[in-house]
């Protein structure tokens, strides 16, 4: 299987010279179109998609020759409800009768640990990797290490601060766009009036924390009524969120919106308004955005106590399989394939931003 992988990389490396600067996750152009399929005729204007992009990925077993094809996965770790959507979705894709030997390693939001992880792949001549980086910054002696090993890399889920010629592909949302849509909403909703905000966000140094709080400042920045009071790292996890808004609640008490980054944060600073006595939601004092756009998250959508939610769609496992599908079968891959996502808002607000939540749309979602 090694020698196989070693040709797959070079069929990889020559088309990732041909798509020159595909975009790295963390650059993805904020107003990134392309559809999730990434399909052939995307092919950048310059260079004539090779005829074999045009067809469908392999449908045979990936592994032509019988044996499993072993991916390595080195996961976040376990901080959220979206990280549990995720992790199911990669462990049922990547299953023995589905062709592959899965080697999952939870990480604990530990970047020395998933660093490490990402070795021991190596050190077991895995054929694939794939990693949803704990933070962007730090991964180009590893990804270096894997090159030099053969072996393919994807990133998935969040970014990595290095070089795109370090990987293979890059998959996952728009994170700028992300924040831009819970800004723009905003305004909208807001319609002149004055905001002064308060930022819950994720972990420190994360790529979907970075391209969120980035996203929405660039909107804070055409607002000159709306002031951020504060914003601190709840680390994508309710207890951090509560934690987060209780030293909030003791320093402001001006504040008519706060921002979560994630749903589960959202949770803990309900608990910890509520325990203060303070309103929040479409009838409250204070307006709650969140993102991820969770089961639980858009049912406190749809009962109004989360007013906007921004989804991040946790079903990637697909479009790692038909990347690790299309270099079994020699086939070129794009450098970056867009996780596309959604906004929700509670019933009762129309928005150009958002999708109005109802009990259909909540009962229509995926997870
Ligand atoms: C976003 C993902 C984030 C989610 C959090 O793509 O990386 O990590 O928003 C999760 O829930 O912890
Ligand atoms: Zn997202």
């Amino acid at each position: 299987m090694k020698k196989k992988i070693a040709l797959l990389l070079v069929a990889a490396m020559t088309v990732s010279s041909l798509v020159a600067c595909g975009n790295a996750a963390e650059e993805a152009p904020a107003t990134t179109t392309e559809e999730t399929e990434a399909p052939a005729e995307e092919a950048p204007a310059e260079e004539e998609a090779p005829a074999e992009e045009a067809e469908a990925p392999a449908e045979e077993a990936p592994a032509a020759d019988g044996e499993l094809v072993s991916v390595g996965f080195a996961q976040v770790g376990h901080e959220s409800d979206w990280r549990a959507a995720n992790t199911k979705n990669y462990q049922d894709t990547f299953s023995a009768e589905n062709g592959y030997e899965l080697s999952f390693v939870d990480c604990d939001n530990d970047h020395a640990v998933q660093i490490e992880t990402v070795r021991g792949f190596i050190e077991q001549e895995l054929d694939y990797i794939c990693i949803a980086p704990i933070q962007s910054a730090g991964w180009d002696t590893v990804l270096q290490e894997a090159q030099d090993a053969g072996i393919p890399v994807l990133i998935v889920d969040r970014a990595v601060d290095a070089a795109d010629s370090l990987y293979t592909t890059a998959l996952g949302c728009d994170m700028v766009a992300e924040g831009e849509a819970a800004g723009n909403w905003l305004a909208e909703y807001l319609d002149g009036k004055d905001a002064n905000i308060l930022v819950i966000e994720g972990s420190v140094g994360a790529s979907a924390t970075l391209g969120r709080t980035e996203g929405f400042n660039n909107i804070v920045a055409q607002n000159s009524n709306w002031k951020v009071l504060d914003s601190q790292s709840g680390d994508f996890t309710q207890a951090g969120g509560q934690e987060v808004m209780e030293s909030f609640i003791k320093s402001y008490s001006d504040f008519n919106v706060v921002v979560c980054q994630n749903d589960n944060e959202a949770y803990g600073a309900m608990d910890a308004m509520d325990a203060a006595g303070i309103t929040y939601g479409v009838d409250g004092d204070v307006t709650i955005i969140s993102f991820d756009a969770t089961h639980d998250g858009l049912q406190y959508t749809l009962d109004g106590k989360i007013t906007c939610n921004v989804e991040c769609n946790p079903l990637q496992a697909g479009f790692a399989e038909e990347v690790i599908k299309k270099l079994e079968a020699g086939e070129t891959v794009d450098k970056w394939t867009l996780v596309k996502d959604e906004a929700f808002v509670a019933p009762g607000i129309e928005s150009q931003y958002a999708v109005t939540m109802s009990q259909e749309v909540l009962d229509g979602r995926a997870y």
